[in-house]
């Protein structure tokens, strides 16, 4: 018989997220593969994961990294071979290790052979595979998409025309990434089977289900809500996420997954609050185990448009009010949450919420350490985090950060400005800041080998130009690395996982603008985390405690400080330091 904690793998884990193209090159083409990640599987183990999610490592054309899959059932050349992946599973699982593997099933590439099928005539078996329509025409008889939705990336039309069969086919995303139609039900089983089946037999024990809210589009598909005045496309993401039938979909999803015992962790986006996320990973009929919110992520971007912003527009109290609403998930229900700040969609979280500047990067990149691996849920981790890595330079040039979504926004705002120098720069520096390809450059394995020791050739994408500074054989050395600090708090988090994992979270002061203090607790375990994102000392931390917990002065009973011990005074916290303390 599997203990609890066996069938329910995935709540004590901590997931190390993978992107294959920039983690490991292993035959000198200067793009990472897949024996390139089976030769770093014991030091991903070393830092204390428990599993590997492997970003897409399926063929596609990589319009968008991955997530534009032209057959689920093949693996992309460069990253490597089927047997490959039959290695990295076992592998994996030899080291006692789970392996989750990404489920992009809410669109296909436009080189799908579905796709090319469904475009291929009006009255092909696959036409309505995805979603076409007619055209509309204005008041002029010019030509206009079905309705009003916008592409999440870019300012253009989420609707593209076909000129040979004279209808429009709908791309929530990039326009080489059409939609599929999930109300054809023979289109779901082709799925499963292909996408989801073929898989599990291989032995993968999770899926990360990509835009897994988005599968069920609105009745009529009727027009989003006018919230860009006197533009033409409008957002549709309240619109197409947390359709009509999604939760119906994804319990099919969730039929499939139950046949081999694997677990579903769903990205949710644009679902907000308790009401919109507990239908999807709570009670009897709940579909996937866990989900990814993204309050968190989402402070510091742009409401309207994500780059509509200055980096660093936002206070700590947000910050903290959106881990507040993520640990609520979890109060008084049997829902389950994802733990996360950095993925391949996000700017680093060092130059996002702590503090990039040389003399704070360390201790900063260890003070988040503190504060994830603390909090309730399933904790991510994204490749390079655990080094503390950083955005790209404020003079890395931006037309090099190649990421569709911030490429995008830096044409369109070059064009609506005509060029204008002073918005031009401030776009640059909200690229900068918040886009996906901050994360997307290759990892940095050692500081004195050549390309970082990434790979033997010049890599595909440009090195991070703190490789150098930055890298795993610096601070595997260095007991005092942020590397060697993750491992401490992931141990930490094994040791306490009843209260750090499991336990309620308890903020105080959420107003505070500079500390952030909370308490886990679960039966009579009490752990107190103090978290000061400042740059200067605080000397009456303790007033937040409200009495709320019993602190005698003892050493001992200090868990673990980012500064350490030496020099530390109990009454005066220093800048950005953080604490963790056990209670009685
Ligand atoms: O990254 C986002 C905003 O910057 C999200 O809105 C993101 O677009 C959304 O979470 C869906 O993301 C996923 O599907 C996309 C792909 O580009 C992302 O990399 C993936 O994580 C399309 O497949």
């Amino acid at each position: 018989m599997p203990s609890a904690a066996d069938l329910e793998w995935w709540k004590n884990s901590t997931v190390y997220q993978i992107l294959t193209a920039t983690f490991k090159d292993s035959n000198g083409d200067g793009v990472g593969d897949i024996p390139g990640i089976i030769s770093k599987l014991d030091y991903i183990q070393s830092l204390g994961m428990d599993a590997i999610w492997l970003c897409p490592m399926y063929d596609g054309p990589q319009v968008d990294l991955g997530y534009d899959v032209s057959d689920y059932q093949n693996v992309y050349p460069p990253y490597g071979t089927l047997t490959d992946m039959e290695n990295l599973i076992k592998e994996c699982h030899d080291r006692k290790m789970r392996i989750m593997l990404d489920l992009v099933i809410s669109h296909t590439s436009n080189q799908h052979p579905w796709f090319l099928e469904s475009k291929s005539s009006k009255d092909n078996a696959k036409r309505d595979w995805y979603i076409w329509r007619p055209a509309k025409h204005d008041e002029d008889g010019n030509r206009i998409p079905p309705n009003n939705w916008k592409s999440v990336f870019g300012e253009e039309s989420a609707w593209e025309w076909d000129p040979s069969t004279e209808e429009y086919y709908l791309h929530f995303f990039t326009k080489e990434q059409p939609d599929l139609n999930w109300e054809r039900e023979e289109t779901r089983k082709a799925l499963f089977e292909n996408a989801i089946v073929f898989w599990l037999e291989k032995g993968v024990d999770a899926f990360r289900l990509d835009a897994a809210n988005m599968y069920s589009k609105p009745e009529g598909l009727v027009d989003a809500p006018v919230t860009n005045e006197g533009e033409a496309y409008q957002p549709a993401t309240q619109l197409c996420c947390n359709g009509p039938r999604i939760h119906e979909y994804l319990l099919e999803v969730r039929e499939v997954f139950e046949r081999y015992g694997a677990v579903s962790a769903g990205e949710i986006p644009f679902t907000c609050g308790r009401e919109e996320v507990l239908p999807y990973v709570s009670g009897e009929g709940k579909q996937l185990d866990v989900v990814f919110q993204f309050d968190v992520v989402g402070v510091g971007m742009g409401g309207g448009r994500k780059y509509d912003v200055e980096p660093r527009d936002w206070t700590l109290p947000d910050l903290k009010s959106a881990f507040s609403l993520v640990q609520d998930t979890l109060k008084n229900s049997d829902a389950w949450t994802a733990i996360f700040l950095e993925s391949h969609d996000q700017g680093r979280s060092i130059s996002r919420f702590g503090n990039d500047k040389p003399e704070h990067r360390v201790v900063s990149g260890k003070l988040l350490s503190m504060m994830l691996a603390t909090l309730s849920g399933t904790l991510f981790v994204y490749q390079g985090q655990e080094l503390g890595m950083v955005n790209v330079p404020d003079d890395f040039p931006v037309e090099e950060m190649e990421d569709p979504e911030s490429g995008l926004y830096y044409k369109f705002i070059q064009e609506r400005s005509g060029e204008d120098q002073d918005e031009m720069a401030r776009a640059a520096r909200a690229v900068r800041y918040l886009s996906r390809f901050n994360a997307r450059m290759p990892m940095a394995w050692d500081g004195n080998a050549e390309h970082a020791g990434f790979s033997s050739v010049e890599p595909q994408t440009k090195l991070h130009p703190m490789s150098g500074e930055i890298n795993v054989a610096w601070q595997e050395g260095d007991s005092d690395s942020v590397l060697s600090f993750w491992k401490r708090m992931l141990q930490l988090r094994k040791e306490h996982a009843e209260v750090l994992v499991h336990g309620e979270f308890v903020p105080l002061h959420l107003d505070h603008p500079s500390l952030f203090v909370y308490l886990k607790q679960k039966e009579d375990h009490k752990v107190l985390v103090v978290l000061n994102f400042s740059e200067e000392e605080n000397a009456d931390w303790t007033d937040t405690l409200d009495g709320e917990f019993d602190l005698d002065k003892e050493d001992s009973e200090l868990l673990i400080s980012n500064l350490g011990k030496d020099g530390l005074n109990y009454e005066v916290l220093r800048p950005l330091e953080g604490r963790v303390y056990c209670g009685k």
